[in-house]
Order: structure tokens, then sequence, then C-alpha cells
């Protein structure tokens, strides 16, 4: 049934017309035969999502991984069918997590019968990491858009670090496709506003202009005169004003194309759900399927067999094939001679970008990070990791990032020769300015990673919450984005409770995949980022002190090699056979010590336990871990600045958890941590208490 012939004059615009059809035909198909999923949209959008694959984009369906391709980023992750279809079409290969081909397709036309069934390649929402040529995760509305600014940044990034005279290595751009939705989010502001300001004129965002969604027309929620509201950003504004004109939607983008120092905003005129004779325009058309009779009556309307399903007719695998299959092809061949070229004048950067490709580290990237000496008086956690940052940030070529206006206060500024502040004429830069945008810097932060640069963001831990979506989405698509979080627990004292995090530490351990780490000290810093450096596959979280820890004296103490473990024996009773042991992490383990000191000389046999990261110690093996904390000690006291929501795994039901159950409170530090308990006599009384020697 797959390749019946269909009945259309085979003119240009007849086969034009017949892939743009089966892209409707089957995304109609598949959410019927799911009973859910989004039909409306793929229908409306078929003919720009074939303009740009066939017409426009630089990707080649056989490598689509090759690093100069274009990226499309579908930011309506609802419409989902539009991906699975054209990549279905362009014959669009697979590749494994070790960046091999597999000599499979992406999406099979059995995957699409599938669609949104079990360990199919035809999910609910595009997964970058689970469907070959998805180039990021979307669903979740704005956070596609603002990924693309992202990888807008790293285009301009990797042009002007790497490109030579003659050498155009990096040339590409990114076009993202959005609807009402992804317009209303607060984050896709923040990032048209940042892409404005940084001149992303390698950036096009389509805005698929429907005026519908869920709860109907957009008259009882959007209003607003978008045209203006992105020409007061900065961006070139254009419009095309019918969804079905190829031609017209062809030239917009090739408008971009030529339209310098600002990015493109195409509002594009739809229909939802075209060509469906009783739901077009309505938002019934959006999440539901048509219905076998509507379908009929659809088909019908696009002159298609009425019965037949998940039907490709002839001629149009040839098509893409003829279309993007070749372009892309070219493309890349041509692309490939010119890096071969590239590495023969410039070996160094050549073998950068192909270490860069596979996430690995270069010789030599953690030489000179630093060692720091016992000190009492100690060191803040983000001053620690600003040196250790300024290290990674040079012995990594592709290592960047920046703060959300914190720069000065996370510590995270680098300050180098040479690193430099990226900006619209210094798109070379290493310092990034997010602006006070912690939600699109989530994502952009993810945009830079899915471009296989190292990059973090900062701010406070307390607006983690202002980008915890995108951090979801980072452990989601397995990226190692690096998230440096300062001021994490009541160290910001005066600043009160609205500054305080109190269940953060909580929620970010909660996300599955996501490695969070607290440090104990300046070296424990340095050993946190150790881990982080290594991971290839996973997001990491620092929660850092905004006030001095002291160093601890590791001749003393054990080694802070040990945060690799997640945690680990830092101070142990004599004869390494504790009646107590005293877990935390970050500010509160050095106050563990102190309470461990004067257990130890009232002759209570206590162990301190140093807890950087839960995830970590959970990786390890039993045996480890029970070494850590032997099963038959019983009496645990755990201490940290943060909800005790979750310790009772390590403590158990018979310990005791010093934290927080309440928020903070606006006074010194040195106030609140008497106030709130953490204080080493509490830590003391509870040991005691539990060893019934009260
Ligand atoms: C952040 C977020 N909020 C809510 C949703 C649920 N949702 C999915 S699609 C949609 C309506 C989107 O409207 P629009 O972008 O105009 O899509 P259209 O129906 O026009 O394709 C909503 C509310 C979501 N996916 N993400
Ligand atoms: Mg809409």
């Amino acid at each position: 049934m797959s390749t019946t012939q269909v009945a259309q004059p085979m003119t240009d615009a007849g086969v034009d017309q017949l892939c743009i059809n089966t892209i409707r035909t089957l995304s109609i198909d598949a959410v019927q035969q799911a009973k859910s999923g989004h039909p409306g949209t793929p229908m409306a959008l078929a003919p720009l999502v074939y303009t740009i694959w066939n017409r426009v984009m630089r990707f080649d369906p056989q490598d689509p991984i090759w690093p100069n391709r274009d990226r499309f980023v579908l930011s309506n992750g609802h419409a989902s069918m539009l991906l699975w279809s054209v990549l279905h079409l362009t014959k669009t290969q697979a590749v494994n997590a070790d960046y091999e081909r597999l000599g499979q397709p992406s999406v099979t036309l059995d995957d699409i019968r599938r669609f949104r069934q079990l360990d199919c390649k035809a999910p609910g929402h595009p997964e970058y990491h689970w469907v070959s040529g998805v180039e990021t995760t979307t669903g979740p509305l704005g956070q596609g858009v603002a990924t693309s600014v992202g990888m807008a940044i790293a285009q301009k990034w990797l042009a002007t670090r790497y490109n030579r005279p003659g050498f155009e290595i990096f040339d590409y751009n990114i076009y993202a496709v959005c609807g009402d939705g992804c317009m209303m989010e607060g984050i896709a502001s923040e990032a048209a506003s940042l892409a404005a300001h940084l001149g992303l004129d390698n950036l096009c965002w389509v805005y698929d202009n429907n005026h519908i969604t869920i709860e109907g027309n957009t008259r009882i929620t959007f209003t607003e005169d978008i045209a203006t509201r992105f020409l007061g950003y900065g961006w070139n504004v254009l419009r095309v004003g019918d969804a079905n004109d190829t031609d017209r939607i062809e030239h917009a983008l090739e408008v971009f194309r030529k339209t310098k120092g600002r990015p493109s905003f195409i509002i594009l005129d739809s229909h939802i759900g075209y060509g469906s004779p009783h739901k077009q325009d309505t938002s019934e058309a959006h999440g539901e399927p048509l219905g076998d009779e509507e379908i009929r009556l659809t088909k019908r309307s696009y002159g298609w067999p009425e019965n037949a399903k998940f039907l490709v007719p002839g001629g149009v695998y040839e098509h893409f094939a003829a279309g993007i299959g070749v372009r892309g092809a070219k493309a890349c061949q041509e692309w490939t001679k010119l890096f071969d070229a590239y590495r023969g004048t410039n070996p160094e950067l050549a073998s950068q970008i192909d270490q860069m490709q596979r996430r690995e580290l270069p010789a030599g990237w953690d030489r000179n990070l630093p060692v720091f000496p016992a000190d009492s008086k100690g060191m803040a956690g983000r001053e620690a990791s600003g040196k250790v940052l300024n290290v990674l940030a040079q012995n990594i070529p592709w290592f960047l990032g920046g703060s959300a206006d914190l720069g000065p206060s996370n510590k995270t500024l680098l300050t180098f020769e040479g690193a430099g502040d990226f900006q619209a004429n210094s798109p070379g830069g290493k310092n990034l300015h997010y602006g006070i945008r912690e939600h699109a810097m989530g994502a952009i932060v993810n945009g830079l990673s899915l471009s296989k640069l190292r990059a973090f963001g900062a701010t406070f831990f307390i607006f983690s919450d202002y980008l915890r979506p995108a951090i979801r989405l980072s452990a989601l698509m397995e990226l190692p984005a690096i998230f440096v979080f300062t001021h994490d627990a009541m160290g910001d004292g005066e600043d009160g409770p609205t500054h305080q995090p109190v269940e953060h530490l909580a929620s970010m351990r909660a996300i599955p995949g996501l490695v969070t780490l607290r440090p104990a000290d300046a070296n424990e810093v340095v050993e946190a980022y150790r881990c982080i450096m290594r991971l290839r596959h996973k997001p990491a979280v620092l929660a850092l002190s905004r006030q001095p820890l002291p160093t601890l004296d590791r001749s003393r103490y054990t080694s802070a090699s040990g945060v690799a473990h997640g945690a680990y024996v830092l101070a142990d009773a004599p004869n390494g056979n504790p009646e107590v042991i005293l877990i935390a992490s970050g500010s509160e383990v050095s106050l563990a010590v102190n309470a461990h000191e004067t257990l130890l000389a009232e002759g209570i046999r206590s162990r301190v336990v140093s807890m950087p990261s839960w995830d970590i110690f959970d990786h390890q093996t039993r045996e480890y871990r029970d070494s850590v904390l032997p099963p038959n000690v019983k009496a645990r006291v755990a201490v940290e600045q943060a909800s005790t929501f979750g310790w009772e795994r390590y403590v158990g039901t018979s310990g005791h958890v010093i934290g927080m159950k309440t928020f903070g409170a606006s006074a010194p530090l040195k106030e609140l941590q008497r106030k709130f308990g953490f204080e080493p006599e509490r830590v003391v009384a509870a040991a005691k208490e539990l060893l019934g020697r009260a």
C-alpha cells in the first residue's frame, strides 16, 4: 500500500504538492492510529517544513551529525509528526550515542505506524538522543526557540574561533518553528531580546500564526502586536500571508539569509487543520484525531485516495532524494573536502573540532588546577570555583559560559588574557552575558551544549527555580551542561528568605540523571569540577557557598579526591569502628568536623562523612556504600542547611536530620545559624541523644 501511485500531474508544483500532502496524510493517519496526538499543525505547516527541508536547508540525511549542518528546531513539539514525516521521507539515517552511523533509517514507516507507542522512533514529542535528526527535545513550549538562540551563539562562536581565510568551516544557520504557545511563554521573550542584542543573523524563527491554541481562538488570550514586539527587540520581521505559498516561504527564507546583523522573524499566517472541512481553524484540530469520516473528507480535499493509509506515493522519496538528498550530500562532501584541507594547514584546530564533536577533553585539560593549603579562615566556594573556571577555560579551548548578571558575585568571570566578552562585534568571547534572563540562560546553555561546546550558566541557587525547566531538559537530553549556583544556603544572611534556598537541593536531586554537587571546601570544589568535566552525557549542578569555608587540613583528614565517590569518610573514629556517623554537605561539613572533634574528646567514636553528591554516591558499589555508611551503625546525624526532605534515605528511620523545615530569615549569618540550629553543639547533642547518652 505504501507506494501506490496517486493520480497527480507531475509538474514540479504537482510533485511538491504530493510531498506536502504525504506529510499531511502521514500525520493524520499516525494520530488516528495512535488515537492521540496533534494533527492540525502538521496539516498546516507541511508546506513550510517541506520548503525548509527540501529547498533550503543544508542537511545531509546520510550524515545527520555533520558539524556544519543547518539546524532545524521544532519548538512547537506537539507537531512532532512533521518531524517524523520529514525524517522518514528524507531517509535520514540513524546514529548511535557513540556517533556511529548504524546503516538504518532513523524513522521507518513502521515507526510512524506505531506513533507514540513504546520504544518506537516516533514518540509523542521530538526527543534528542532518541531519534537521530532531532536537534533538541521540545514539548515544553518556548524551550525550543530559546535553545535555538544557544545554537546560534554557538555557530557564531565556532565561526569566529575556527574559521580561517578560505576555510568557512562553520557557516550554518538555525531554523526554528514555533506557535502561539512558544510566543506567549516568557522564555521566548528573554531569548528573543538577547538574540537581537547579540545580532544573531544566523537565526530564523518562523511563527505559525494560526490564532488557535487549546482553549480556542487567541482573541481570548493573545492580542498583542507581535510584529511590533519583534521589531522592538530589533529583529528583521517578515510576513508570509499564506502558509500554502511555498514560493513566498522560500523567498522569505532567502531574505533571512541575506539579512545581516539581526535575526529574522517570519510571521506565517496558517490554518490549523488545513483541508479538513469541519475542523480547519478550530482548536479541535490541535490535539485530537480527526476521526475516520473527517479523514476521508480531508483526503478528498487533498485529492488523495480516501481510504489509503500511511501512503507514500511513488515519486515522493525520489523527490526528497533529488532535493535535500542531493543538495545535502553535495554540501557535506564539499565541507569534508574543505575540512581535510583545513586539517592540513590547521592540524591543531582540526583536532580540537574532532575532540569537541566526540565530547572528549583535550590532553592536559586539568593541568594547573589549584591545590589549596589548609586554612581555618578558608575560602568561599564561589571564590574557589572562579579560580577553577579560569583554569579550565584556558585548558579547554571550547569551554565558555557566563552568568545572568551576577558574574562578579558568582565569581564566574573569565579574566585571563584573550577570554573576551561575547558580543555582536566580538562573537569569539568566552564570557557570555546572559543578562537577567535565567530561563533563557538555561535553554541557551543547552543549545551551546547541543552544539558540542562545554558551556556553563550561573546565578544564585535560589534562582535555579527560574531555569529549572531547562535543567530538566538537559538531563532528559543527556547533555553535559554545567550550572554554577552560588549563595547555596543561608550565607546570604541579611538578604533574607527570598534569597535563601531551602527546597532547591532536594528539587535538583529529584531530577533523574542530573549530578548535583555541594562541595565542602576549596579542594572539594576542585574535585567537583574534575567530576563534572569528565561527564559526557550528564548535566551537573554545582551548589557553592557565598561565605568562606575553612579549607580542611588534608594531612589530618582524608583527601578531597573522595568527592569522585559522591561521599567519603572524611574523619573517622580512631579504630575505624564508629558508633555514630555525622553526614554533611557543603558549609555544614566543617561544622560536622567540629562536632566530631568534641565527640571524640568525650570518648564517643564518631565518623564524619562528607557527602557532596547523593547521585554519585548512589551509583557506587554496595560494598563501597556500606564501607562509608556501615549498615550496622544506626546512630546517624545528617546536617545540611536545606530542606530535610529525603535525608531519611541515609540516616534511616532512627537517625536525625538537622536541616530546614521552614523558610529562612533576614539576619546576619551567625544569628541564622543559631536560630536554625546549625551549630556544633546541636550536632553533638543530637549524636548523644541517638546514643542514649544525652
Ligand atoms: C510550557 C507548556 N505549557 C503547556 C503546554 C501544553 N500545550 C501543548 S500545545 C498547547 C497549545 C499551543 O498552542 P500553539 O502553540 O498555538 O499550537 P497550535 O495549536 O497552534 O499548534 C499547550 C497549552 C506545553 N506543551 N508546554
Ligand atoms: Mg496556535
